[in-house]
């Protein structure tokens, strides 16, 4: 287990060569302070008004990907998940114009990256607090990529850019990475650990001294996890907004867009069909919907 302070940087003019370079080479790269910290007291705010809206409103869904509930450390019930965060700010949606978020689809060259503001789950807000009620304490080993094989494409590259609201240093918990996982094969993609109920540390993981205001950016492909704070309660909170930089063809979702698979089906089922996976069916593409119909429907990324 270590940090990752060789591979952080200041984001400048445009990415520099280094910059790209270890992208490349590591699935992952960390910018100090891209956001000051008034920018990021702004965006709490925000988030506070559209979780309100939300909640005031019922809404269960949006986009048709669910909300995802819980009970904060004053008792009362806030949202830990909210998917198109930017759909209900004008603040959040301006700053995913930002060009220096634009500029970060050169990671993916020699594919033409954009942000994903009307699409897959848009700009994403995770929320986890430590406490006994909270749906939300940790994230279990998992890729971003098998999202694309339950919607019945083909696994495209993506950037999962993280913009961080709390101070979380390494020993506190948070993100741990399995650099350089980004360039496996489709296998151990699928398979180098149980999707989402493995939380065990890895001895070759990675961590990050995070300052709220940081950026972090992985390829959707990278083998990562959320570590559960030390701390409990209101020391515990961690907020972590996720802007996916996407390619392929533009698939914007909107109200009456139906719930995706991945949203309903329990993923650790997938370590049932381990063996029965086939080469031939992973590079067409798996037709998934036969397992999410043998299976009990129930949101699996609770942890
Ligand atoms: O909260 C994080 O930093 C990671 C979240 C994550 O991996 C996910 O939502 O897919
Ligand atoms: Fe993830």
């Amino acid at each position: 287990m270590s940090n990752i302070t060789n591979f952080i940087f200041q984001f400048g003019q445009s990415l520099t060569e280094e910059q790209k370079n270890i992208f490349n080479k590591y699935g992952v790269i960390q910018f100090k302070n891209f956001v000051d910290k008034e920018t990021v007291k702004d965006f709490i705010t925000e988030i506070q008004n559209v979780e309100e809206q939300l909640i005031s409103s019922g809404t269960q869904k949006v986009n048709g990907i669910p909300l995802k509930f819980g009970v904060n450390t004053d008792g009362r019930k806030f949202i830990q998940r909210i998917a198109f965060t930017s759909q209900y700010s004008k603040t959040l949606s301006n700053f995913l114009k930002d060009k220096r978020l634009a500029q970060l689809a050169e990671l993916l060259y020699p594919y033409e990256g954009r942000i994903g503001e009307n699409e897959k789950d848009g700009l994403v807000l995770n929320h986890y607090v430590n406490t006994p009620d909270s749906e939300y304490k940790q994230l279990g080993w998992h890729t971003d990529s098998p999202r694309d094989i339950f919607l019945g494409s083909r696994i495209m590259p993506m950037l999962n850019v993280g913009l961080h609201l709390d101070d979380y240093p390494f020993e506190k918990g948070g993100l741990r990475v399995l650099a350089g996982t980004h360039n496996q094969g489709l296998f151990k993609l699928l398979f180098r650990k149980k999707y989402f109920v493995d939380n065990d540390p890895d001895p070759k993981e990675i961590g990050f001294d995070i300052e709220a205001g940081d950026l972090t950016v992985h390829d959707g492909r990278l083998w990562h996890r959320v570590q559960r704070s030390s701390f409990f309660g209101d020391e515990s909170r961690r907020r972590v907004m996720y802007i996916p930089i996407i390619t392929g063809a533009y698939k914007p979702r909107h109200a009456n867009s139906p719930t995706p698979f991945y949203h309903k089906l329990a993923l650790p089922k997938l370590e049932q069909y381990r063996e029965t996976f086939r080469w031939s069916n992973l590079k067409k593409g798996l037709n998934l919907s036969r397992i999410a119909a043998d299976n009990d429907v129930r949101n699996t990324v609770n942890q």
